[in-house]
């Protein structure tokens, strides 16, 4: 038998952050990367456009079907074409506070999605070769129970989102029980990165630090500052998907990094960065952050001019409009099981994580920084 068979893998939800960062891991363990993307008015690309790969080129490594969660003849047909040993099931509408909006889509996309995954490979006839992950969320734990949370932790959602998740998570579990399937539930706690959708906080904090550090904005508004997140870097999590369909049994996991933190001090790890401390003051909706000193040794290490910097300016406000109908208080992972059994250990800390977000958005913004002093308008989005 040849054990060095190339492997193959599907990746749905390719174009998104762990995509990106889980088709760069496969690829460089000399998988056959196969991944799904949604037609869409503009390149939706840009997180895999280094892996790229020209279309008539006669060998491939890496190449993308159109395809989406809510079509079940199109992923047949792309499931039966790519024959995957693994199948990484990332695709989702993954935004909580938009679920909210959009919650029969989420359901359709987030729930459905993950049973038309499953019920392509039985029907056909893949369940001995292919593998399943399925991007389950500690979102599942959502009104607290008990902390930290862990694979026995029971569930309690507090979103369509997280509604949606939960049923992606149990038919995952009914899938592997009634047909003997190896799907496996990873639950991921928050992972962020540079490449993290840009509404999400963290990025929407990072990418405002080095705006305001420019002087190309002035505040930034966000919702509710005291949730506190168990946040790790994407880079790390994507590892533990693989590890997961690697085992010889099919089982869940609980992916985290033990500790948390609440927005607010996200916040001021990020403005520290930068040189720029903030003290909060204030309740509620009339919480506020404020500049009470700034560090001239950093703010010249990184070029930003001091004069951007006023000691006493607001740049942190609070905005109702970002806060949910009902919220995720506090979440915080047990990750033994992962430790123990997967042999996985995050390598990165949340200061090493907030730090490669803020440099990597001073750098972005610094071609902003080019343009507006060229004379060109730069539009401030604040979703
Ligand atoms: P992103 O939002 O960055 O990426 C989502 C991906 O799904 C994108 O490629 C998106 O395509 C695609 N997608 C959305 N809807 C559909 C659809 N109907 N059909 C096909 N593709 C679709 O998410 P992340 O990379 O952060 O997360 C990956 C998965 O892990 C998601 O399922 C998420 O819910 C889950 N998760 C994420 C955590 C995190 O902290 N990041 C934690 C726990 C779970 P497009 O680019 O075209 O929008
Ligand atoms: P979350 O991530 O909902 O945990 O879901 P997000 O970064 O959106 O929110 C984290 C916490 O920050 C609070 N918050 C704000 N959030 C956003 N987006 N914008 C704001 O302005 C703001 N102000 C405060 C939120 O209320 C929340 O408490 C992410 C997604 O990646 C999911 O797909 C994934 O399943 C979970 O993480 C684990």
């Amino acid at each position: 038998m040849d054990t060095h068979k190339t492997k193959i893998a599907l990746i749905t939800g390719i174009t998104g952050q762990d995509g990106a960062y889980l088709a760069e891991f496969l690829l460089k363990k000399g998988y056959i990367v196969h991944g799904l993307k949604r037609r869409s008015s503009l390149f939706n690309t840009d997180r895999i456009d280094h892996l790229y790969q020209d279309p008539h080129a006669s060998k491939r490594n890496f190449i993308l079907h159109y395809g989406d969660l809510t079509d079940s003849s199109n992923l047949i047909r792309i499931i039966q074409e790519v024959q995957p040993d693994e199948i990484y099931n990332l695709a989702a509408q993954s935004h909580v506070k938009v679920s909210f909006d959009t919650p029969e889509y989420t359901a359709n996309a987030d729930g459905i999605g993950a049973l038309r995954i499953l019920d392509a490979v039985r029907l056909l006839g893949l369940v001995k070769k292919t593998r399943i992950y399925q991007a389950s969320t500690s979102e599942l734990y959502g009104l607290v129970q008990e902390v930290p949370q862990s694979e026995r932790t029971p569930f309690y959602p507090r979103s369509p989102y997280a509604v949606a998740k939960l049923y992606g998570y149990w038919i995952t579990v009914n899938y592997r029980e009634a047909y003997d399937m190896f799907a496996c539930n990873g639950i991921l706690f928050n992972h962020e990165s540079p490449v993290r959708g840009e509404t999400f906080v963290t990025r929407k904090i990072t990418r405002a630090v080095a705006k305001i550090a420019l002087g190309l904005q002035e505040k930034l508004f966000l919702g509710n500052l005291s949730a506190q997140r168990d946040w790790g870097h994407a880079k790390d999590y994507v590892e533990a998907m693989w590890l997961i369909l690697q085992q010889q049994q099919p089982e869940d996991y609980v992916i985290a990094t033990g500790v948390t933190t609440t927005v607010r001090d996200f916040v001021r790890m990020a403005f520290a960065e930068v040189g720029i401390e903030i003290e909060f003051s204030g309740k509620d909706t009339f919480e506020k952050g404020v500049i009470i000193d700034r560090d001239e040794e950093i703010l010249n290490r990184l070029n930003i001019p001091v004069e951007h910097i006023k000691l006493g300016q607001t740049v942190v406000k609070v905005d109702p409009q970002y806060f949910r109908p009902t919220e995720v208080d506090l979440l915080i992972g047990d990750p033994s099981k992962a430790k123990n059994k997967l042999g996985w250990i995050p390598k990165y800390t949340l200061p090493m994580l907030v730090k490669e977000m803020v440099d990597n958005d001073l750098q972005l913004m610094r071609k902003e920084e080019y343009l507006k002093k060229g004379g060109f308008t730069i539009l401030n989005y604040f979703e």
